[in-house]
């Protein structure tokens, strides 16, 4: 215990996950760690849903309001969305029990961009926090909470709740300490918001741990839990393609003098398409890459290893079990290469934007003008939520979109004449590569815009419905700039709901 646990009066809060659980109430607001299903608390959430099963048993009613870094795992969204027992839910989730309970409109779901969240929390946008979970890999001699695989909101959430629950999880490596920085400036009140001085990916601006008022803390809890580490698909055709047209064009751009030789700095989405492009970078011509992302994924952490990026940098682990197990054996030579930061940093639109970072994300679908949907499949059932990509999208130097052409084996195109609901407009996708090809959007106008992306993207079982589309828009739209034919825009979505397939019969 003296060695996770270094300050001595937080020994004597050590209490069981009951105990702790018991002190959250119905109705409280929670903020808690995690992000990308790393470094979330586990043991208290176990113990708050048994709890809430049993006072639902007696007739009463009990519901939480959850608002976390990003995703989670089974341990936190899993176990609180089987016992019904979350009202709130922001700001993204990747659980699918959660997702049921999100698209059943039993749970109200604030999907937002996760940069956001820790100033909106500061301006009073979710309420009053009642209690932060916060996992951690030790306490130091001065009571700083060392977070594990992630960042998150944490600081902000110690900072403005009430009562504070620490987990001190002894799974996680504790050699994570001094991996973290934690910036003490003001990225969030106003007026008088500091400058986040990261002028280079690899910046180190704060200090290993988070702060927190000692008189607010009311449990510590040990847990031993693994996070929820998923395994990666190996990288299928449709990958490797999107994949390939990307490095080429990365190639192309450098011969061309509008990129250096080690690119910008990178950031990645999360999923299998991601990592591909990821693993494809392992075998390019491009040296002393640097990552600044969100999530550390098995692609990334493999560039480490191998010497082609020199560092990275985000807020949270999302690894394999296999990449899991390699960072704690390697820890040393890890930490040297990696930094997690918050959420609000490592997604910070005025960072993104100096360094000109290169954002690439997967979507659900695109439509010809290039406006992208990552959230909403049919436009209304929530998938996961815009997470980082809006941060990224909007500020980069470049913004990249990448999908498969075909969802659902075929039945579905991910380039549409109409997205059935936006997260990036078109100002904001400039590159879209589907395993068809690769659209440069840069400096186009809608019409051009329109021919490239079916042209280039869209797959072959749907192109001539694009082309037939715009062919017809161009001659009867209201407006000629952006046409489009009103009534049969989002038919195809119509299509798909009714009969099950965006292929007309
Ligand atoms: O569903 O698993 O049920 O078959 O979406 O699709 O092709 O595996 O692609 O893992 O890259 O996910 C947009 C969801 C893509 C993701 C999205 C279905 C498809 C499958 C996954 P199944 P793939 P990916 C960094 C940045 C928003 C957040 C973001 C995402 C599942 O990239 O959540 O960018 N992005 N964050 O079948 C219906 C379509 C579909 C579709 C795919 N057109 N219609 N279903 N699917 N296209 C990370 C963070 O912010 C934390």
């Amino acid at each position: 215990m003296t060695d996770r646990i270094r300050k001595e009066s937080f020994r004597a809060l050590v209490k069981p996950p009951e105990a702790a659980a018991a002190l959250i109430n119905n109705g409280d607001l929670l903020g808690t760690s995690g992000f990308t299903g790393a470094g979330y608390p586990k043991a208290v959430p176990g113990a708050l849903a048994k709890r809430i099963e049993a006072e639902q048993a007696e007739g009463r009613d009990f519901k939480v309001r959850l608002v976390t870094g990003a995703s989670t795992g089974p341990q936190l969204d899993g176990v609180l969305a089987k016992v019904h027992g979350v009202s709130y839910r922001s700001p993204f989730n990747t659980d699918a029990g959660m997702r049921n309970n999100i698209n059943s409109g039993e749970t109200e779901y604030f999907d937002n961009h996760l940069g956001v969240v820790a100033p909106r929390a500061v301006q009073g946008d979710f309420g009053d926090f009642d209690v932060a979970i916060v996992e951690a890999v030790a306490i130091t001699e001065d009571g700083g909470i060392v977070p594990s695989s992630s960042v998150g909101n944490s600081q902000t959430f110690l900072n403005l709740a009430k009562k504070v629950i620490i987990e001190v999880n002894t799974w996680q490596s504790p050699g994570l300490e001094g991996m973290h920085d934690i910036w003490s400036g003001n990225s969030a009140g106003m007026p008088g918001r500091d400058i986040i001085p990261i002028i280079k990916a690899d910046d180190r601006i704060g200090g290993f741990s988070l702060k927190v008022d000692p008189s607010k803390v009311a449990a510590v809890v040990y847990s031993d839990e693994p996070d929820r580490n998923a395994p990666f698909a190996a990288p299928d055709e449709t990958a490797k393609g999107i994949a390939g047209y990307l490095i080429d064009f990365f190639e192309h751009e450098v011969r061309k003098g509008r990129l250096p030789k080690s690119l910008l700095p990178l950031q990645s989405g999360v999923g299998n398409v991601a990592n591909a492009v990821l693993e494809g970078l392992n075998d390019s011509p491009f040296e002393n890459l640097m990552g600044f992302s969100e999530v550390i994924q098995d692609g990334m952490l493999k560039m480490l290893d191998n010497g082609k990026m020199k560092i990275a940098s985000a807020t949270s682990f999302s690894l394999s079990p296999e990449a899991a197990t390699e960072i704690n054996d390697r820890m040393s030579f890890f930490r040297e290469k990696i930094i997690l930061r918050q959420q609000d940093i490592s997604n910070s639109p005025e960072v993104i934007r100096r360094l000109g970072c290169i954002a690439m994300n997967g979507m659900i679908e695109a439509d010809i003008y290039g406006n992208v949907n990552s959230t909403r499949v049919m436009g209304t059932r929530m998938m996961n939520g815009i997470g980082g990509s809006g941060d990224f999208a909007r500020n980069s130097y470049m913004s990249i979109f990448l999908s498969g052409s075909t969802a659902k084996n075929g039945k579905i195109s991910a380039i549409v004449p109409f997205a059935a609901h936006v997260d990036h407009i078109m100002q904001d996708s400039q590159i879209i590569v589907t395993e068809q090809g690769l659209a440069d959007l840069r400096g186009l106008g809608p019409v051009q815009r329109a021919e490239q992306v079916i042209k280039n993207c869209a797959h072959p079982d749907y192109r001539p419905m694009l082309e037939d589309y715009l062919a017809r828009a161009k001659k009867s739209s209201y407006g000629l700039h952006t046409p489009h034919l009103l009534n049969e825009a989002l038919s195809w979505h119509q299509r798909f709901v009714e009969t099950g397939s965006m292929l007309p019969a």
